[in-house]
């Protein structure tokens, strides 16, 4: 997974809250209630202010990211939520984060990143949280996936992800990646999965495209009216492809930060007791 730079996250603060009207013109909903539909539950069940967050700046590997924890408390305030970045890093932070009665914390290494639920002990995971609500957003900005075909560009960990839960949306699913065993894995370990050799070829083919790979993809393959949901950083499009393409849904942090929130809120909803378990293997399965 590709690692976040200052650079990359620079413009999330200032930018959060112009996401709703970019949200509800290519997907129908804001933030708050694309979140909830993304897991689930109704927007009014979930009464985000409810939540106070903590997110844990964290030092090990390649270290801090500036404004990293910054714009995860943006993404979590413009939900609704309380939220305030630990003044101290690491074990000392999340320890600080309980004492002050943080109901969610937020922590990443170079690895992972999870949104640890303090009151039901259970987590979600970026990476699942990235691959639902794309795939949803996907989906809503065409009206369901069910009997569609789409690509999967990148055999990642957002990729792998994504194609298990368009297989369970009922899509007809294709997967294509520079590394082109990688796509033939996924094809074994899915049934009906088609893994596609030749990358440009699978882009040009395909209207329907979720792309998580951190490549650039020439406006030349796009098709025209495509829809694409692109969570892959950096941004991979140039201005042809933005022309050709009816909807581009793209952003480094926010959506994922949003159904992360969203994701371990609704455990605290259902009541579900479960330690240390990600948040689709008991609410969505
Ligand atoms: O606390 C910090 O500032 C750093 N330890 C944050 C590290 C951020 N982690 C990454 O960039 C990982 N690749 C996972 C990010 C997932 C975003 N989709």
């Amino acid at each position: 997974m590709t690692r976040l730079t200052e650079e990359l996250i620079k413009d999330v603060p200032s930018k959060v809250n112009s996401l709703d009207e970019e949200l509800i013109e290519k997907i129908g909903m804001d933030m708050r209630e694309f979140a909830c539909y993304s897991m689930g539950v109704k927007k009014k069940d979930i009464v985000f202010e409810d939540y106070s967050v903590a997110i844990v700046p964290v030092t090990s590997g390649q270290g801090v990211i500036g404004g990293f924890s910054a714009s995860v408390a943006a993404a979590a305030e413009s939900l609704g939520m309380h939220s305030f970045v630990t003044r101290s890093c690491d074990v000392m932070g999340i320890s600080e984060a309980f004492s002050s009665a943080a109901d969610i914390i937020f922590m990443a290494d170079d690895d992972r990143f999870i949104a640890l639920n303090t009151r039901t002990r259970s987590f979600a995971d970026n990476i699942w949280a990235t691959a639902k609500g794309y795939v949803t957003a996907l989906s809503l900005a065409d009206g369901g996936l069910k009997g569609k075909r789409v690509l999967v560009i990148g055999a990642g960990r957002v990729g792998s992800e994504a194609v298990r839960i368009l297989m369970k949306e009922g899509a007809s699913v294709e997967v294509t990646d520079i590394i082109p065993r990688r796509a033939e894995d996924l094809q074994r370990r899915h049934k009906g999965v088609k893994a596609r050799p030749n990358v440009d070829d699978a882009i040009s083919d395909n209207r329907l495209i979720l792309n998580a790979s951190p490549g650039l993809i020439s406006g030349k393959l796009i098709q025209k009216g495509a829809v694409i949901s692109s969570p892959g950083v950096p941004y991979a499009f140039d201005e042809e492809g933005e022309k050709r393409a009816k909807v581009i849904i793209h952003d480094v942090l926010s959506l994922g930060v949003a159904v992360m929130a969203a994701a371990s809120v609704s455990l605290s909803l259902f009541n579900i007791p479960a330690a240390g378990v990600v948040a689709e293997r008991l609410v969505i399965e």
